[in-house]
Order: structure tokens, then C-alpha cells, then sequence
């Protein structure tokens, strides 16, 4: 039978150019499907005469098996075929390093002002905070500046401005933590007012502060640390003592030279500079401005709520930013506020 063996060869040509399954599905129908050729052929098989019809049966059988069977087999080729694209489109390597999360870690100029922390903790310093948005009163008129100072006018200090964009004379950007510690001196004599005497007062006061400035060596917002010290006879030489011995053991230096400069400042009287000279490394021998210093003012233990005919004080304060350049050997200011962390990573 000529006619079965080219059907089977149609059949078999008509699969392998189906590329889909659902093409795949339509030219199986053509042969074995209701009204498949194949099928004709089988219900035909009654109209034959009875002596021919078992071997044209079997025939027949022969070439629909075959049939079936590049079915099936083409079925399994498309199906692998889909398998491997899918396998290809969503290939994934495992071997790749995972994104992962980096540690985080602290800022050079925090690592400071924590180390600053820790030195004076260990000689029986507080430390205390305090906002940053401040009153006039709290940041100026309570340290002794006066009305007309430089310090207050608008080219010097952030001021804020109130809702119809009006500036706000009172409200301000804190210039210098030292207002934290005359809020430190109002807390600490309300909370001791029921004794005699009062325990002193040993604070510093790290922080963020303000003014309007902008260069390689000024930034607008910036780090201060200062420290007070407040009790029955405390003296100039106690204030020499307490910040020489700092320095030396924040620079790690015992041969680090320490030198008090006459200054002035509105809070202070009398008031100095201090600088330091290194005896090794790149700075050698030179002399650095490092903190003011100085006993505190009368007026300001006064504002303080503060007997100055009973009690002194010493009050300095210095750069943390200033501190972790000389330490690390940092030339641009700029560089530790602009987040880069290529250059931050370093401290870490
Ligand atoms: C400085 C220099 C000198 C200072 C004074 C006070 C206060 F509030 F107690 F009066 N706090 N800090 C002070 C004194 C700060 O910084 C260069």
C-alpha cells in the first residue's frame, strides 16, 4: 500500500514543521483526529471485501502506530525545545559574589569627639547636650556679648525666620555650644538649690554649631567640644592642668609643648589661646592654635543663676574637626562634610 507509506511521510513532514504545540496538535487532527485520513481509512476498512480486510487492518494499524509515534516524539522535541529556552532566558549565576550590606561606621569627626568623651569621663566629666536651635538670650545675652557685637549680626549667624518669612531676631542656628552649658548651670543650681553648697560642675558639651562662613578651612555648619568647670576655689592653674593633660593624651604625645596665649573673649576674663607644638612627624616644632580658654566672666555664673563671689569657673573650647585633621594629618576641612565614602571608609 503505496497511498499508507506516503501518508505516514506527509504525516511525518507535517509534524517536524510544526514549531508550536498548539500547530502541533492541529496536524495531528488531520491524521488521527475525527476526520483525520487515518481515521477515514480505518472506518473504510467495512466497505472492503471480508478478505481483505485483515491485512489492510493490520497495515493500516502499522501506519498509525508509526504515526503516534513521531507524534509523541515531536510532542517530547518541542517540549525539550521550550525547556532550554526558558533554562537560557533565566539563567542564573551562582557563582556571583552576593550584593551583601556593607558595615556602616562613624564619622572621623564623631570618632574624635567620642575619644574627647572618654578622656574626660575618665577624670569625672559629664557630658551634656543641647538643642541646636537656640534663643538670642541663651547663645548671646547669658555669655556676656554685647548688643552691637559682630557675633550677632546677620553676616556672622544663621537666624531663623518666622512663617511669613520675616527673620526671627531670637531664634538661631547656636553659634558655639556654650549655651548648652549656662542651660547646664541653670539646671544644675535648681536641682542642688535645698543644699548649702552645691557639688561642682564638670561638663563638656560636643555638638554641631553654626555661622556664616564658607572656605577650605570654614564650613557653615561645624563640631565644637567645650568643657566647664565650676566649684568653691577653682583656679587658672586648675584650667593650665586639666587641658595640658588632655592634649597629651589626645595627640598620645607626653612631650607635646602646651602654650597659654593672653585672648580675649566676651565670657572669658582673663581669657587665652592655646596652642601645641609637636616634637616629631611633618608639624614638628611648629605652633598650632588649638582652644580658647579662660575664667569664666562674673555676669556669666550670674546668668547662670551662679554666685561669682562664691564660685569660679574655667570654661575652654576647641574644634573636634580642627582636632581629627591634625591627627590624621587632614589639609581640607571640606572633606569631611561633602559624604564621600571613599574618603570616610578610611576611618573605619
Ligand atoms: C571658648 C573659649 C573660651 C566657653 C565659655 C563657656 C561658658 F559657657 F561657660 F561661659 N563655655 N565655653 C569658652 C571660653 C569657649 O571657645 C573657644
Amino acid at each position: 500500500m503505496d497511498n499508507l507509506e506516503q501518508l505516514v511521510a506527509a504525516a511525518v513532514a507535517d509534524f517536524s514543521q510544526a514549531n508550536e504545540p498548539a500547530r502541533l496538535e492541529e496536524a495531528k487532527a488531520r491524521y488521527l483526529g475525527k476526520d483525520g485520513s487515518l481515521t477515514a481509512l480505518l472506518k473504510g476498512l467495512g466497505k472492503l471485501p471480508a478478505e481483505e480486510r485483515k491485512s489492510a487492518g493490520a497495515a493500516i494499524n502499522v501506519a498509525k502506530d508509526r504515526v503516534e509515534a513521531a507524534l509523541t516524539a515531536r510532542r517530547d522535541a518541542l517540549r525539550e525545545a521550550a525547556l532550554q529556552l526558558q533554562l537560557a532566558a533565566e539563567a542564573l549565576d551562582v557563582t556571583l559574589p552576593g550584593r551583601g550590606q556593607a558595615p556602616g561606621g562613624l564619622h572621623p569627626v564623631i570618632r574624635t569627639l567620642e575619644r574627647v568623651e572618654h578622656l574626660f569621663r575618665s577624670i569625672g566629666f559629664d557630658v551634656a547636650e543641647g538643642p541646636e536651635i537656640e534663643s538670642d538670650w541663651h547663645n548671646f545675652t547669658a555669655l556676656n556679648t554685647p548688643e552691637k557685637h559682630p557675633a550677632r549680626s546677620m553676616h556672622d549667624t544663621f537666624y531663623l525666620q518666622d512663617g511669613a518669612g520675616r527673620v526671627e531676631t531670637d531664634v538661631l542656628l547656636r553659634t558655639h555650644t556654650s549655651p548648652v552649658q549656662i542651660r547646664t548651670m541653670l539646671a544644675h543650681v535648681e536641682k542642688y538649690k535645698h543644699l548649702d553648697t552645691m557639688p561642682e560642675i564638670r561638663v563638656i558639651c560636643p555638638g554641631r554649631v553654626y555661622r556664616v562662613d564658607s572656605d577650605a578651612t570654614h564650613s557653615p555648619m561645624f563640631h565644637q567640644v567645650e568643657g566647664l568647670w565650676v566649684g568653691e576655689d577653682v583656679s587658672f592653674a586648675d584650667l593650665k592642668g586639666v587641658v595640658a593633660d588632655f592634649l597629651r593624651r589626645f595627640f598620645e604625645s607626653d612631650d607635646l609643648k602646651v602654650r597659654f596665649r593672653p585672648s580675649f573673649f566676651p565670657f572669658t576674663e582673663p581669657s587665652a589661646e592655646i596652642d601645641v607644638a609637636f616634637m616629631s612627624g611633618p608639624l614638628e616644632g611648629r605652633w598650632l592654635e588649638i582652644a580658647g580658654c579662660g575664667m569664666v566672666h562674673p555676669n556669666v555664673l550670674r546668668f547662670g543663676g551662679i554666685d561669682p563671689e562664691r564660685y569660679t569657673g574655667f570654661a575652654f573650647g576647641m574644634g573636634p574637626d580642627r582636632l581629627t585633621m591634625l591627627r590624621y594629618g587632614i589639609n581640607d576641612l571640606r572633606l569631611f562634610f561633602e559624604g564621600d565614602l571613599r574618603f570616610l571608609n578610611q576611618f573605619n
